[in-house]
């Protein structure tokens, strides 16, 4: 139909909260392209010639947040080429920075329908990412060192965010302090507007 806006869902959480693995779940069920944003700074990190690699490297393994301009400007790219109608935006917006950048330059061409938000405690998303470090990762952020950091960050920049959007009751919930069987019962609920 002409110009229906693509719809999007922001997924949040604390680091190793799941967004990649829930999200990654939801693609064939419910028919969505997935965008990490982590993965899009790494890949975007990992070009040749980027003139951003150094300062992401840098950035992911204080646990810090990309400037807007590039993380958004990646998204928004991804969003255009793939010429779906339905994303989920995985740990993307992390902080006020973000949220402003994505306002200015999406709100009008796309449609945000709510925030599923992973909810899950510091002590289990840390043992998953320092054992998915153990594994082999390669991500030079599965460390105790950087994960205290990427916490921080996470408490003190995106929890903020996550509790604007509850004010519009724009948040949808799910603890993930569970097994994934468990955290996809209750999650296909939240996302039953959505035909497959
Ligand atoms: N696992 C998952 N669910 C499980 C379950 N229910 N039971 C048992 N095990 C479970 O899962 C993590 C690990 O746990 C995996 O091994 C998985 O098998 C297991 P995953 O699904 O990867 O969790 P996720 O929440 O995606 O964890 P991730 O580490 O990716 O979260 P982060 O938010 O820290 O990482 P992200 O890639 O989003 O960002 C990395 C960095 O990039 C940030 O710190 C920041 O520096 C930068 N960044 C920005 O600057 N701006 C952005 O917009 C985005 C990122
Ligand atoms: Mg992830």
């Amino acid at each position: 139909s002409a110009a229906q806006k693509p719809q999007i869902v922001f997924v949040l959480g604390a680091p190793g909260s799941g967004k990649g693995t829930i999200c990654k779940n939801l693609v064939d069920k419910f028919n969505f392209v997935h965008l990490s944003a982590g993965d899009l700074l790494r890949e975007e990190q990992n070009t040749a010639g980027s003139e951003h690699g150094d300062m992401i490297k840098e950035y992911i393994k204080l646990g810090k947040i990309v400037p807007v301009e590039i993380t958004c400007g990646l998204l928004k790219k991804a969003i255009e080429k793939s010429g779906s109608d339905r994303f989920l935006v995985d740990g993307f917006p992390r902080n006020q920075n973000n949220f402003d950048g994505w306002q200015k330059v999406m709100s009008d061409c796309v449609d945000v329908k709510f925030v599923l938000f992973l909810d899950c405690s510091e002590e289990v998303c840390t043992d998953r990412c320092l054992k998915r470090g153990a594994q082999g990762s390669g991500r030079t952020d599965d460390n105790l060192e950087s994960l205290k950091k990427r916490f921080n960050t996470y408490t003190n920049e995106t929890m903020p965010i996550i509790n604007h959007y509850e004010a519009s009751d724009m948040v949808r919930r799910v603890n993930t302090n569970r097994t994934i069987p468990e955290i996809l019962e209750d999650i296909k609920e939240i996302f039953s507007s959505f035909n497959a």
